[in-house]
């Protein structure tokens, strides 16, 4: 597994900055380029969880429950695609929600590897899952699984099921998504199976509501990533003078969230200081969107064949299952 992350993010040097180096480097990185930018991976601290799973529960915002109903409709038919005695592999585990829908709809699978990087939500979902299926062998992995990391030697010889739901993907440039699949391929062994949740085009009105909700839970999200440069950093902004912006870029198929500076000012942070112009902003977010061909066709260049997909009726998201 050690050479996962490295490779996954080696295309792209935006990228390389923020697999290879602490929040520091990052922030100094990201905000020193222009368009200035940061990774959407650190809005995950203790707020910015509690946060992301408030938005899992907007109205406006679909994704979480349309898949767990795809899930919940569709769990047999997936279950057939995991083989006897499988190890579920999940990369970037939040909560364990979706991850109890397979496990539950398949007696077969032997062992349970969610990976995350907060060790310690990991640890108590880890648990909590032993307690309630004392059959499966759960082996959390503390990890960024955008970085390097090794699988537990008890699995070594278990066929390996790799799940990743959420869309999650949709963060990577497309051709680091193609570059996570085809190392998550390698690691996983031939004959592996992908359970993969993938966001698709919609109505753009449908798309920017949910990533602007109404009651600004988005918009709380995104600016706590200024919170938490302010409390670790030792940064200087003031959230009244930044405001949230979220759009469907129909020419690079994605939503992209940004952080709008609504005045000229200076900002330190990390040590250094950063001019932002009137109006200039920074690009924290990029949640890419496929077509179910689109999708199909980028695991296909991974080296993934294509073996089922799921959807619902509105086919706002679907589930595909790609055998290595
Ligand atoms: C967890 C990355 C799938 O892109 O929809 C939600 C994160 N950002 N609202 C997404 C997110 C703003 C989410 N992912």
């Amino acid at each position: 597994m050690a050479a996962l992350a490295r490779s996954v993010l080696r295309y792209s040097a935006r990228h390389e900055a923020a697999a290879s180096d602490s929040f520091a480097d990052h922030v100094i990185y990201g905000l020193g380029e222009s368009p200035k930018w940061l990774s959407a991976k650190y809005f995950y601290d203790a707020a910015g969880s509690a946060l992301f799973e408030e938005i899992t529960r907007l109205p406006e915002y679909y994704p979480t429950r349309t898949e767990l109903k795809i899930l919940n409709d569709r769990a047999r038919e997936i279950s057939a695609f995991i083989p006897l005695a499988a190890a579920l592999v999940e990369f970037g585990t939040g909560s364990t929600k979706k991850a109890r829908i397979l496990l539950d709809a398949s007696p077969q699978i032997s062992a349970y590897v969610p990976v995350d990087i907060s060790a310690e939500f990991l640890a108590q979902e880890a648990a909590s899952v032993r307690r309630d299926m004392p059959r499966i062998a759960v082996l959390p992995v503390a990890a960024d699984f955008t970085r390097d990391f090794d699988l537990p030697a008890q699995i070594r010889n278990r066929p390996r099921v790799g799940f990743f739901p959420g869309s999650t993907i949709g963060n990577f440039e497309p051709q680091d998504a193609a570059e996570f699949l085809r190392q998550a391929g390698r690691i996983l062994g031939s004959g592996a199976t992908m359970i993969v949740g993938i966001d698709l085009i919609k109505d753009e009105a449908v798309l920017n509501r949910a990533y602007d909700d109404a009651a600004g839970v988005t918009a709380r999200f995104n600016l706590n990533l200024l919170t938490r440069m302010n409390r670790e950093l030792g940064g200087d902004f003031d959230l009244s003078t930044f405001r949230h912006r979220a759009f469907y870029n129909a020419v690079d198929r994605r939503i992209e969230m940004h952080l709008e500076s609504l005045r000229a000012q200076t900002v330190t942070v990390a040590g250094r200081t950063f001019q932002f112009r009137n109006g200039e902003t920074v690009h924290t977010e990029s949640s890419y969107k496929y077509t179910i061909e689109s999708f199909r066709a980028l695991a296909t260049s991974a080296g993934w064949r294509p073996a089922a997909v799921w959807t619902d009726e509105r086919h706002y998201f679907s589930m595909h299952a790609l055998k290595f």
